[in-house]
């Protein structure tokens, strides 16, 4: 069956014919929405974030009949106040497709059987075990997500790291966050943004740094809308490497080359510091001056370690590595004219303009991802605009939990919950909590995603447990990583809610109660916690990702460590990771004030959120009598870097001669599990295709529906042109949007990260394009 539906995929991607005739695809499915809502009447509506972005906006949902069947934006929620986007007022069609995931499934000669799910979790058990056992601890996996809920994060990390021993953990915000992490690291030495989306109500400039959030954070993008019409001198300013709709309604767009916003940025400090538009108060008390190593590579071999703890330079030094980067010496780099780049700086150098920065994917889907999260700071500390309200390079997250469960919870290989694993300290406190002996919790990292699956395919992994994520089509040079799953001898274990290629790849499938149809938190690019109560109930034997863990670690024995009832687990589990960020720091809120409230921003500290960290008037870990405290680095200085422009891992040149842009559409999340069997988001967008310039393509004589065949030297796809669509990119790069499994471009991206963060860079690979 599995093989049938890959090799029909494969078969209809070839096929133009096909495709133009608008076929039936795989992953498509629609349920009866139109019976499901034709109702007797609401009869509660209640509230929950959103299910889909990192915005994070509450909503409530209107029950009838015991199903989902309506959303209305929650006004009493600061995110959004009532608003809400296109996929937020659908989001519960998304529980109900036909094709739903009801019973477990197991491979039995070749052939998924279902069995009942208390059977499956006893294969998962002694499987795990056995693994363990002939292969030893680091042999078996979890990998997870950002859209794991706080307790699936938790569990799994306690589950993992806590009894079995092992570091492998990871999840995919590592595709999706690493690079805003580190950055956060290397700069202030602790994560997670200082501002708040009230910045938005305050700042007159805003610059996107390669964020398309007219399509990707909706809500806040109309936010900022609004506020433009409210006043009368706020500037949007879109800084992107392709046109998009966020391009479209800002007031300026600036296109540059890719990769060469490092160059940008340096070009922008050289400038504020030229004019004299440096900060001095705030630089003297508040700033140090560091560089790194440089021509750090591409990870793109196996087993890759690097290691940067920086050292101490002065400002004369980094006055003086600025040289390379005048504006114009960095228009030949970057295309951006001398002018453009001098008139961001007088933005940000002008004390009486308040800016916001946001980006997302474009800075940390990048082979230098920390090194440009670095340098936009870098812009904010020199003019010390930051920690105030309005003044705020903000880091976007982009999953619903990419912050509330990978970063807090930290599930990632280094990482504890509030901690790392190499911290004697934080082991011994992630010992007491979780009551094991200290000796359990591995000193050393393993595996960063991208190598978890490396290890995958070289058998030094045997057995992974994949949840609430479908690398089947989102890992970057992709084939690698489906042919390394696929071997003899490993044994892969899937929760999803619907068939996948991911579940195509499965040993034992696991159907899961999705968002609603259990209690869970979240956690949102604002440092906000999120809680959910159980709505409606999941269908068949699904069963929560979480109670999927604790099932499987009572089998293996650790009663004791998953002591919970059905009944309260969620409750019980909050308060006891409640007990990892005790402290002004990173405070939570408990369980109770979560329950009764749309969200609450930790540090929460005397029943008080925080809105703005390292500012002494809002934020009470601040402690040494100045006028701001960046406590998380011990010199209690956020740091500045000297980070050099570095080339793209693979750049266009004669014989792969176009730049490959991946990413999304409005309309669907990742990839369309969840949004194309949702009816009008699927009419809306219903096939992934290529943007092309408009000259690229009267060049290679395609028009709008055209099959292009695009090849890497990893893989290729045909797939049809789309000219002047919603985006256009500039000319020599062609954009794919990775929503339609039925076209996979992760089977042409290069799977290159940056050597800090280990996060890929899906933005940019060489390709060349071939009429079909
Ligand atoms: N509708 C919808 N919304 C979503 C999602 C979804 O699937 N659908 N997913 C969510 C998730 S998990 C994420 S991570 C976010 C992603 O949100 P975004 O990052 O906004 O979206 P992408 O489409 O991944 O990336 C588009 C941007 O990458 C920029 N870019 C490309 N190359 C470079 C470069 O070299 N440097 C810089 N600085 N920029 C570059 C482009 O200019 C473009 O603006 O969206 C979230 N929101
Ligand atoms: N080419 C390219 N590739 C990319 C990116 C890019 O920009 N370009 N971006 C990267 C980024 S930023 C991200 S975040 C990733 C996203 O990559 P993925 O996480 O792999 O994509 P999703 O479609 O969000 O996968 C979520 C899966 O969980 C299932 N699901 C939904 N709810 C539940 C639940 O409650 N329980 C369980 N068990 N399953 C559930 C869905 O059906 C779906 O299969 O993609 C990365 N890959
Ligand atoms: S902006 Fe994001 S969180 Fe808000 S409704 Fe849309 S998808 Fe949901
Ligand atoms: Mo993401």
């Amino acid at each position: 069956m599995a093989l049938d539906r890959r090799q029909f995929m494969k078969q209809a991607a070839v096929s133009s014919a096909l495709a133009a005739a608008g076929a039936v695809f795989p992953g498509i499915s629609f349920g009866d929405w139109n019976k499901l809502t034709n109702n007797s009447g609401i009869v509660s509506w209640q509230k929950s974030p959103c299910r889909f972005c990192g915005t994070g906006c509450g909503i409530l949902v209107g029950v009838s009949g015991g199903r989902a069947v309506a959303v209305k934006g929650d006004p009493n929620c600061s995110v959004n106040k009532g608003l809400c986007c296109m996929k937020g007022y659908h989001s519960v069609q998304s529980l109900y497709a036909k094709d739903r995931l009801t019973k477990a499934k197991v491979r039995k000669n070749g052939q998924m059987v279902e069995v009942p799910i208390q059977e499956a979790l006893d294969l998962v058990a002694s499987k795990l075990k056995q693994t363990i056992e002939s292969h030893g601890k680091d042999s078996v996996a979890i990998y997870g997500s950002g859209q794991w809920t706080i307790p699936d994060g938790y569990v799994a990390s306690k589950l993992f790291k806590g009894c079995l021993g092992t570091n492998n953990v990871e999840a995919n915000a590592r595709l999706c966050m690493a690079s805003a992490v580190t950055g956060f690291m290397t700069t202030f030495g602790i994560d997670e943004p200082m501002g708040c989306y009230e910045d938005m109500d305050h700042a007159n400039v805003f610059i996107t740094w390669g964020n398309n959030m007219a399509e990707m954070h909706p809500v806040l993008f109309s936010r900022m809308i609004a506020n433009r019409k409210r006043r009368s001198n706020v500037r949007i300013i879109d800084f992107a490497t392709r046109f998009t709709r966020t391009s479209q309604a800002a007031d300026m767009s600036i296109l540059f080359k890719p990769q060469t916003d490092l160059a940008v940025a340096n070009a922008i400090c050289y400038e504020i510091i030229r004019n004299d538009w440096v900060n001095w108060n705030f630089v003297n008390e508040h700033v140090s001056f560091h560089k790194g190593k440089t021509n750090i590579g591409y990870g793109t071999e196996d087993h890759f370690a690097f290691q940067d703890k920086g050292e101490n330079i002065s400002f004369a030094e980094y006055k003086q590595f600025l040289e390379d980067y005048t504006p114009e010496k960095v228009e030949k780099i970057s295309g951006v004219p001398a002018k453009d780049i001098k008139y961001l700086a007088a933005l940000y150098g002008d004390p009486s303009q308040k800016v916001t920065s946001f980006w997302c994917m474009g800075m940390n889907q990048h082979t230098r991802g920390t090194w440009i999260n670095n340098l936009v700071y870098n812009i904010h500390l020199l003019v010390g605009k930051i920690s105030t309200p309005g003044n705020s390079p903000f880091s976007l997250t982009g999953q619903p939990s990419a912050c509330g469960t990978v970063r807090e919870v930290g599930t990632l290989t280094h990482k504890l919950p509030h901690g790392v694993v190499m911290n004697e300290h934080d082991r011994e406190m992630a010992a007491r909590i979780w009551d094991v002996p200290v000796t359990n919790i591995d000193p050393k990292p393993t595996y960063h995603t991208v190598e978890m699956f490396r290890a995958l395919d070289r058998g030094d992994i045997r057995f992974i447990w994949i949840q609430v994520t479908n690398p089947m089509v989102t890992m970057p040079n992709l084939r690698r990583y489906r042919n390394g799953a696929q071997k003899d001898d490993r044994f892969v274990v899937v929760s999803d809610v619907y068939p996948t290629p991911t579940t195509d790849v499965a040993d034992v499938i696991l159907p899961a109660a999705m968002w609603i149809e259990q209690e869970g938190l979240f956690g949102n690019s604002e440092r906000r916690t999120q809680h959910f109560a159980q709505i409606v109930d999941p269908p068949g034997d699904a069963m929560s990702d979480t109670w999927q863990i604790i099932e499987v670690a009572r089998r293996l024995g650790f009663d004791k460590q998953f002591p919970w009832s059905e009944e309260n687990y969620i409750e019980k589990i909050w308060e006891e990771y409640r007990l990892f960020h005790a402290g002004p720091k990173h405070e939570m809120a408990p369980y109770k004030v979560l329950r009764e409230r749309s969200g609450v921003q930790w540090p929460f500290v005397n029943g008080k959120e925080t809105r703005w960290r390292f500012n002494p008037k809002h934020d009470p870990a601040c402690t040494n009598g100045k006028d701001f405290d960046f406590y998380g680095k011990k010199d209690n200085r956020a740091w500045i870097w000297a980070r050099p422009y570095e080339p793209a891992a693979e750049s266009p040149d004669d014989e792969y001669n176009f730049w490959l842009n991946t990413g999304r559409v409005i309309e669907h999340w990742h990839t369309g599990s969840m949004t194309r069997r949702i009816p009008v988001l699927h009419n809306a967008v219903p096939s992934a295709y290529v943007e092309l310039n408009p000259e690229d393509a009267a060049e290679l004589g395609v028009v709008n529906g055209e099959m292009v065949r695009i090849i890497s030297r990893r893989g290729q796809i045909i797939i049809p042109a789309q000219i002047n669509g919603r985006g256009v990119p500039p000319r020599g790069m062609v954009f794919v949007p990775f929503f339609d499994e039925s076209y996979l471009v992760n089977e042409v991206t290069l799977d290159a990260f940056c050597p800090i963060s280990k996060q890929p860079d899906y933005k940019k690979c060489a390709v060349r394009l071939e009429k079909v």
